[in-house]
């Protein structure tokens, strides 16, 4: 039994704290093993009513290690299997998690999900499918993977494609193309998170919910502070505006001919994006609205990745990012225009029947 995840019973709920501070809680098979073993034993336990999920704060108490939520998945240990035993290691990692993804998504109790620290990749896949969804002044969201040669995987195709109706719907791929990090206000703003709370309101809320898991709603309510102002708010226009196709070359033209500076600051990110990622993420959230269940957008994503771990950007963006933290990576194709309607099919295509993505048996 792995110590990076605490399972255990607080009063009427089970309560899950992800514990491995060092790599940011970043998530490794173990982990979301022990998470999905922990998840499939309490939901046939009429005693555990609810389940709070969130990061072990350290003894000694060093802020340097509680600034994370959960930063992602074990990236580099997926770009050792795609380098030394052909991805099996790697598309073993991502079966997993999606299936750790999917039993949230569907799990009949409710979880609440305490996103207080960094929370990108992997940390958004566990936080987003809870029913209860709480931001903090810590906060620090993203789907940063265009950065790494990776796609926006772990449902996020399934939820940057279904933000609430009053948010511009050009807004999930805008995080999805730049990586855009949200903080706690912004958010809320956006409906990823369904409150916002303080501290002492946050260890309080914990607490009462664990004793009277039926009254979380009205909990998280009566204990959610005032949220500063959302900065992407104002520049929710903007996005929608210069994000409006779902043609990488056209965002490209359309930043290029706009002489604003934060028009400016998005062009320089998304030229230091894989050109092949920000493809994929385009198509990937376009035809999310028209995917009927969760599980499929999973079945879906599992495709992308089992095929993307081996492509030259995957290794190489991990390398930049996460090995030699050069953040110079060499992109293959370098532009947009070397990426083919071929290629981006050959991505998408389902795979063998026996090698295809399934989620747990109810
Ligand atoms: C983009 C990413 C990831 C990232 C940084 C990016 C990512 C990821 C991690 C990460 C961070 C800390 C760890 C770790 C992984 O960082 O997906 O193991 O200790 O998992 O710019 O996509």
């Amino acid at each position: 039994m792995t110590q990076d995840i605490l399972a255990r019973r607080n009063g009427a709920a089970g309560h899950i704290s992800l514990n491995r501070p060092r790599a940011l809680h970043a998530l490794t098979l173990d982990m979301v093993e022990a998470m999905a073993a922990a998840l499939l034993e309490w939901r046939d336990d009429p005693t555990i009513e609810a389940v709070l999920l969130d990061h072990a704060v350290a003894e000694d108490g060093d802020p340097k290690l509680s600034r994370g939520f959960c930063a992602g998945g074990d990236v580099a240990a997926v770009r050792r299997s795609a380098l030394e035993d052909g991805g099996a290691a790697g598309r073993a990692f991502f079966f997993a998690e999606y299936r750790l993804n999917h039993l949230l998504f569907t799990y009949p109790k409710p979880v609440i999900a305490f996103m207080d620290g960094i929370t990108m990749g992997g940390g958004v896949g566990i936080a987003m499918p809870a029913r209860f969804r709480v931001a903090t002044p810590k906060t620090l969201f993203a789907m940063p993977e265009s950065a790494i040669g990776l796609f926006p995987d772990v449902g996020a195709g399934w939820y940057l494609s279904h933000l609430p109706e009053r948010v511009s719907p050009r807004i999930g791929p805008f995080l999805a193309l730049t990586g855009a990090r949200l903080d706690g206000a912004e958010c809320l703003w956006a409906g990823l998170a369904t409150h916002y709370l303080e501290e002492p309101g946050l260890a309080a809320a914990k607490e009462r919910i664990a004793a009277d898991p039926k009254q979380a709603q009205a909990i998280l309510d009566e204990h959610s502070a005032q949220a500063p102002e959302a900065r992407l708010a104002g520049n929710e226009q903007a996005v929608a505006r210069l994000f409006a196709s779902d043609r990488l070359e056209d965002i490209f033209a359309a930043l290029e001919a706009d002489d604003g500076k934060w028009a400016g600051k998005e062009l320089a990110t998304l030229r230091s994006r894989s050109p092949l990622t920000m493809k994929v993420s385009l198509r990937q959230i376009a035809e999310a609205k028209h995917i009927a269940s969760f599980a499929d957008e999973m079945k879906r994503e599992y495709r992308l990745a089992a095929r993307i771990i081996m492509e030259p950007d995957f290794a190489e963006g991990v390398r930049a990012v996460l090995i030699d933290k050069d953040n110079a990576p060499r992109w293959n194709p370098a532009t947009p225009e070397g990426i083919t309607q071929a290629k981006l099919d050959e991505l998408f295509a389902p795979l063998p029947a026996e090698q295809e993505w399934t989620p747990y048996e109810f």
